[in-house]
């Protein structure tokens, strides 16, 4: 008969098996280096969540979310002090905890903020399953922590075109290959002369993406989607309102211009359900909305299925991890939001997010800054 685990002298010094002891959250604003202007709101301050996942045998797992309002961050505070009663004492078990939340959330629906209280409880898990391990979370996914590709994505809100030539200059220090221009002016002229003088202002091998946060219909998008063809643009983010797959697949299937969308899937069915209707040539779902990591793992495997390039969406920390453990990996989307609150912000070397070599996803929190940060 086998040895089992506890007997076993290879298996002895196997990690501890954690369990929940409780989860805490604190909320910062982060005023931004660059504000970010969209054609839906504007962003000064970044609202984060910041939640700390305790186990009983001491190791703490760690996660933030970008809530994009204060009053997503208190709801998600009061959403994961719920469930951290469900789940208080079960083993550290990401799926299965994951699946009995779902279970309990039903009734609530898992979607919108729920599900990304759950995203963030499964992320502060696999953080701590991955420091139990002494383990970069990369390679707890299946990874070597590599130099991951990323374009910064700090700031180029909607502004004048001079300001955004300017803008778009700064944001290539630290050898940045690519950035993004926020579009969705009133009218057409605008965008085009705010995309032209980025473009002549930066070398021609720098990538500009344009990001419409879903401000165009249909025709509108048409229209704008082929006059940008010939400005060198290289991809055209969430034109129309993010779930009108149909909608989409014409853009997608009419332009010459690649398609991005996903940072509002809301779970992995709604991604599998994009894909399955052509309605992207590329995909870009967001850690808390496509379900933490095991959702981002899950996704990963769609856009594998589909030969699908895949980008992440905010939380670069958390996210170079998980597009390193990413067959299609593409693009990290960086912002320096977390800069503020982390005691070792991502590092960036010649364009690319340095994964830390440190246990889980490697983020611990500068608790004096969070002291003056904090609003909760
Ligand atoms: C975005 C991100 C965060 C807040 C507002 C808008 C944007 C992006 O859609 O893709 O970076
Ligand atoms: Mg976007």
């Amino acid at each position: 008969m086998a040895a089992n685990a506890e007997s076993s002298p290879i298996l002895s010094e196997a990690p501890p098996r954690l369990s929940i002891r409780d989860l805490k959250t604190m909320i910062v604003e982060v005023p931004m280096t660059f504000a970010l202007g969209t054609s839906a709101a504007t962003v000064r301050k970044a609202p984060l969540l910041l939640v700390d996942l305790e186990t009983e045998e001491g190791i703490t797992g760690r996660t933030y979310l970008f809530c994009y309002r204060v009053s997503g961050a208190r709801a998600l505070a009061a959403l994961l002090a719920d469930a951290v009663e469900v789940v208080r004492g079960k083993p550290a078990a990401p799926v299965e905890i994951g699946q009995l939340l779902a279970r309990r959330f039903t009734l609530l629906a898992v979607s919108g903020l729920a599900r990304m209280a759950l995203a963030a409880f499964d992320g502060a898990l696999w953080d701590a399953l991955a420091r139990a391990a002494n383990l970069p979370l990369a390679t707890m996914l299946g990874a070597s922590p590599r130099p991951v590709r990323a374009y910064n994505s700090s700031g180029l809100g909607l502004m004048t075109p001079d300001a955004a030539a300017d803008e778009a200059e700064a944001l290539l220090a630290r050898g940045f290959k690519a950035v993004k221009l926020r579009l969705g002016y009133a009218i057409l002229a605008e965008d085009l002369a705010v995309t032209r003088a980025v473009r002549r202002r930066i070398p021609d091998a720098i990538e500009i993406f344009v990001d419409y946060n879903q401000a165009l219909d249909v025709p509108e998008a048409l229209k704008r989607g082929r006059a940008l063809e010939s400005e060198g643009v290289a991809w055209f983010e969430e034109p129309i309102r993010y779930d009108d797959y149909a909608g989409y697949a014409r853009l997608t299937h009419e332009l010459t211009l690649l398609v991005q969308l996903g940072e509002n899937f809301d779970g992995t069915a709604q991604m599998a359900e994009a894909l399955r209707q052509q309605a992207c040539d590329l995909a870009m779902p967001d850690f808390a909305r496509i379900g933490g990591v095991t959702g981002w793992m899950q996704a990963a495997g769609i856009a594998s299925a589909y030969g699908m390039p895949m980008s992440s969406h905010l939380l670069p920390e958390v996210s170079a991890h998980l597009l390193a453990a990413t067959p299609t990996a593409h693009w990290l989307e960086y912002v320096d939001w977390g800069d503020a609150i982390l005691e070792q912000p991502l590092e960036i070397r010649n364009g690319h997010a340095v994964i830390p070599d440190r246990p889980g996803a490697g983020m611990s929190w500068d608790m004096a800054a969070v002291k003056k940060l904090r609003i909760d």
